[in-house]
Formats: C-alpha cells, structure tokens, sequence
C-alpha cells in the first residue's frame, strides 16, 4: 500500500494563503487528529483550528475532506488551505511528519492519479503543462490534452487495432470456423489506412511541440548593427547592454514574448564577424548555433552602412529569415520592401518607427506555425517516437502474407500507441474476440 504524502500544493510561502494536500490511508486519521474532532462533511469546506501533537495550535483555516476513491488520486485526500507564510509553513509540516506522513516527491500526486487510472499519461502531461503554461495558446492546448482530446484519439486508433488483431488472431486459431476469406487483405487495408492517419497526425510541422516549447527567434547581424537595442524594445526591458563599441554582446541573451498568446523565445546574439578576439569569438560561434536551431532569423542590417551589406550577414540568408534594416532613422531615400527576394522591413530601435509591423508580423507568424485547425496536436517527442514506431509496423503489416506475421505488426503497433496513454493492456483484447465472433459459445 502507498505510503501517506503530504505537499504544499500552491508555489511559494508567502502568499494570503497555502494550500497543503495530503493523500493516502493515513489522511482522515491524520486530519482528524490535527482537528481534534470528526472528518468534516465530504467536499464541503469547514473552518478548523489546527493543533500540533502538544495541543499548540498551527493555523486555522479551512479543510477539506475528500474521500477515495473518487478523489483526485483515488485515495483518501485531505486539503488544508492555511495562511501562507514560512512560519505556518514549517509548523504544519512538522506536523505532518510528526504523524507519520511522507513529504510528497515532484509528480507523486498526479502519478497516484494515474495509477488508479483516474488520468491516462496525456492526460497527467498536460496537468504539467498547464503548470507550466506562460500564455492563452499554451493554457489552451493544455486543457485541451487534459480534457483527453490527445487520449481519446490514441485509445480510439489503439482499440481499432486491437480489433484488427482479434478478427486475425481468430482466423489463426480458429481457421475451421466460418470466418470472412478475404480477412487478410481486408485487415490490410484498413491497417494502411490507419497508418496513413497518423502520418497526417505526424505531419503537422511540430506545431503542438513548438506551441508547449515556444518559438524561436534569433537576433542576427554585424557588430553595431542594433540587435540588443532591437531585443531590448521587443522586450521592454534592458535586458542586454547597448554600447556604440562593436562587439558588446558575447553571450546569448534570451527573452521569453507572448505575442497574441503565442509564446517566443528571442534570443540577442554576439555580432557576426570574424578575426575577433578569443571570447568575442565564441560568441560568433554560439550566434551561429543558435541561428542554425531557429525557427525564425531577424537578419539586422545596419542602417548607418546601408546600401552596402556585410559579407558575414549574408551568409546567414535563408527561408527562415526576415531582414530588418535597423537605424532607419538614418537612412534618407526610400527602402525596398524586399531585398535578394526576402522581406525586408524597415525598423529603428531609436525612433520606435517599425517596430509595430515587426510585432504584428512575428505574432502572424507565430500563429501560423503553432495554430492548428482544431485538431489536437501531438506535444512531446515521446508521443512522436511512438506513433512512428507504430506506422512502421502498420506499414510493415501490409507487405506481411501470413495471418501470424500480420497479427504480430498490429500488435507491435497497438503496444506503441499504448505506450503514449500508458494503457497497454490484453484483457481488452480477449473481451473483443468474444464480444465480436462468439466463438465457443
Ligand atoms: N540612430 C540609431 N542608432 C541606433 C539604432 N539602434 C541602435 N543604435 C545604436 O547603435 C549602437 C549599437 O547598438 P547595439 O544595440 O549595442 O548593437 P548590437 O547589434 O547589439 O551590437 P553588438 O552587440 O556589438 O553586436 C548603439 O550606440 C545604439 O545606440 C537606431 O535605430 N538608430
Ligand atoms: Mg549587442
């Protein structure tokens, strides 16, 4: 049996209030002798007066009993929603401990939940990424998966397998009976079409991955050419230091935006230039490496030399870039709106001028990369690694002649889809083959 845990469930201490969960056999004792009295009524708050062991009272609050197994773990769960404050904090933890009970480890909660199949994995990812969610999409996306849009698909595809692989394990084992003649081929079409499903699920360009990670936006360019300027007035803070000296930035300054509830990473780098210095040098070095991992360059050229543009810079040119002629305020003539068939905006981070567009564009691209058309996307590598491996064995079934070699793909390929709900199980199967053929009735 689960030993009892206990956690602070709301983040820091010093806050109007706290909120500790507790979870496991010893919650009702363990309340009850905090209040030194009866379990309240179940899922109804009631105001109590918490006592130590020696009768010292801790806090008084309100607490809250929810009984297993239909709590959030499945176990008996208590709540005590406490003042916040370090003090209080320390108090009821002694408590706690005192009674026997165990400081809960990162996920013991959600992990109980799932354990007592309250949650499938998606599910129990998604409360993590709720946690974690820093914008609108982000939150959206993860109430999506928790609600069980991620899991419903995969245990709806996995079902359909296992009921693939029921109608051939029958005609493996039960060949004299009156079953279809035609099942292989009949099997392998509908498997292919399934593999040829989560293809089109795995070919969404990582939008649900990118939208949990954010996107990443890199600041590139020459010495001087304005980038940290640029990073400081998207960001609206000085989050990098501007100098008139070339080659100020070294390290990769990172920024997190939220542009329309779309999250970015931006990320200042050191100017592109070679023949500098040992450490300037390694900060070309990481510019290019993050530039190589962007979704997105901001290609910055310097308003100050232009027409002319740097040799370094130009290298960078590609289909992830947008170029940016910064220091506008500069430049007298007009600008082209492209330049080497790339978009070019004007921008400068001393007047402002531009920098509406620029946000307006990020965030456009944005949603066009994380965005989906309401079809729930897949979030983690783990699901991806999965479903991969799944349509190389459906695919693999196709070209398969025997019923054995057949049921022996589906089955690798239901196992993997298993894996991303957590739910591989063979009862369900063995229910299937004698709901759907009744043999020996
Ligand atoms: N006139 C004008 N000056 C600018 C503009 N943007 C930046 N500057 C000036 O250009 C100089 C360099 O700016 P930074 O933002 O440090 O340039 P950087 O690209 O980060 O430079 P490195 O870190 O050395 O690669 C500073 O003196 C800024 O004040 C602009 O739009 N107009
Ligand atoms: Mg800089």
């Amino acid at each position: 049996m689960n030993r009892t845990i206990f956690a602070l469930a709301s983040g820091g201490v010093r806050a109007a209030l706290s909120v500790y969960r507790l979870s496991g056999p010893e919650a009702g004792p363990a309340l009850r002798a905090l209040i030194g009295g009866d379990l309240p009524a179940p899922r109804l708050a009631a105001l109590r007066t918490l006592r130590d062991k020696k009768g010292q009272q801790i806090d008084k609050g309100l607490v809250l009993w929810f009984p297993g197994p239909s709590s959030f773990t499945g176990e008996d769960v208590v709540e005590l929603h406490l003042h916040g404050g370090r003090a209080v904090s320390q108090a009821i933890s002694a408590a706690l401990l005192d009674l026997g009970l165990r400081p809960a480890e990162p996920g013991d909660f959600t992990r109980r939940a799932f354990e007592a199949g309250k949650l499938d994995l998606t599910q129990a990812e998604a409360i993590a990424d709720l946690v974690d969610a820093d914008t609108s999409a982000q939150r959206r996306q993860a109430l999506a998966q928790l609600e069980g849009s991620l899991g419903h698909l995969y245990e709806g595809w996995r079902l359909e397998l296992l009921r693939g692989q029921a109608h051939l394990e029958a005609a493996i084992d039960f060949a004299e009976e009156d079953l279809p003649v035609d099942l292989i081929a009949s099997s392998q079409a509908a498997l292919s079409d399934l593999a040829d499903r989560i293809a089109a699920h795995l070919a969404d360009d990582g939008r649900g991955e990118r939208l949990r990670d954010g996107l990443r936006v890199v600041l590139l360019g020459a010495p001087n050419a304005g980038k940290s300027s640029l990073l400081n007035l998207l960001a609206g803070r000085d989050a990098a230091i501007v100098s008139s000296t070339a080659g100020t930035t070294r390290d990769v300054i990172e920024v997190s935006l939220d542009l329309g509830g779309y999250p970015i990473l931006l990320a200042d780098t050191a100017g592109l230039r070679d023949g500098a210095e040992e450490i300037e040098r390694e900060g070309v070095r990481r510019a290019r490496e993050r530039a190589d991992a962007a979704d997105i360059k901001l290609l910055v050229l310097d308003g100050a030399n232009w027409p002319q543009l740097d040799a370094e810079s130009m290298v960078q040119l590609d289909a992830r870039c947008l170029l940016l002629l910064n220091k506008a305020d500069l430049v007298s003539g007009a600008i082209p709106e492209k330049l080497l068939n790339h978009p070019l905006m004007a921008v400068s981070a001393k007047t402002g001028q531009g920098v509406d567009r620029l946000l307006e564009k990020l965030a456009s691209t944005a949603e066009d990369r994380m965005a989906g058309s309401g079809a729930p996307a897949l979030t983690r590598v783990r699901h991806r690694s999965a479903l991969l491996d799944a349509e190389a064995a459906l695919r693999r079934a196709g070209q398969q002649t025997l019923p054995e070699l057949v049921a022996e793909d589906v089955r690798v390929a239901a196992r993997a889809i298993g894996r991303i709900t957590g739910r591989v199980d063979v009862e369900a199967m063995l229910d299937i083959i004698f709901r759907e053929f009744c043999i020996g009735k």
